[in-house]
């Protein structure tokens, strides 16, 4: 299996595990797998790599850690007191992060307020984005709100008002542009559990 790339950890009570790693090779196919024994519990991840080079899978994962650093600082500062809202998508980030990479640099996003990672992986600047959730004039919405009611048109990041629901009618909308522009373009907008009960998502 060429293209499968190994990151997996084992951890065990032994000081020598009955597991090595051809046989984890030959046995797996992409996922993540766990199994004991009397003397171990094995637990691997393998991921098929397609034909992603080191550079771009390091690339991505820089894309996963960075929001994740982030929300850890910020987590600190909200127990200070020092900020007095946060919406934390700790333990999410693969959604906002995996789909923001896999989308054009210039089609749109409707994110919502656990979707850190849309924000950095369009790199937004860090000093920028800080301005905003302080309130800070220098912010998205200029002072207006410090949370993640924002966007910005230069990274086609849509920004959510609070309301769960309207930004798939605005993602809707920005398929259809695309559509009859037959721009070959697609839009993404996300939801939470909350949203499917509300009016907008059940009457396209
Ligand atoms: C139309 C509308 N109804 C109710 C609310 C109040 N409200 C704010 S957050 C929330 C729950 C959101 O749940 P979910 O979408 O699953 O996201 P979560 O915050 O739980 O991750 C609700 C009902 C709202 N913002 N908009």
């Amino acid at each position: 299996m060429p293209n499968i790339l190994r990151a997996g950890f084992l951890t065990t009570s032994t000081k020598s595990p009955q597991v090595s790693a051809s046989s984890i090779d030959k046995v797996y196919q992409p996922g993540l797998h766990t199994s004991y024994t009397k003397k171990a519990y094995v637990c691997i991840m393998l991921f098929d790599r397609k034909n992603l080079s080191n550079a771009q899978l390091i690339q991505m994962y820089r894309s996963l850690l960075y929001p994740r650093l982030i929300e850890e600082k910020m987590l600190v500062l909200l127990r200070q007191g020092k900020i007095s809202k946060w919406f934390s998508g700790i333990g999410q980030e693969a959604i906002a992060v995996g789909a923001t990479l896999a989308l054009q640099q210039d089609e749109w996003v409707m994110p919502l307020h656990r979707n850190l990672g849309v924000f950095t992986t369009r790199q937004m600047p860090l000093h920028q984005l800080f301005n905003q959730w302080q309130g800070n004039q220098n912010g998205y919405s200029k002072g207006r709100e410090r949370s993640f009611h924002f966007g910005s048109k230069a990274h086609h990041i849509c920004g959510m008002i609070s309301h769960l629901g309207p930004q798939l009618a605005v993602a809707t909308g920005v398929a259809l542009a695309n559509k009859l522009g037959q721009k070959g373009k697609v839009s993404l907008a996300f939801t939470g559990k909350a949203v499917p009960a509300r009016a907008i998502f059940m009457k396209p």
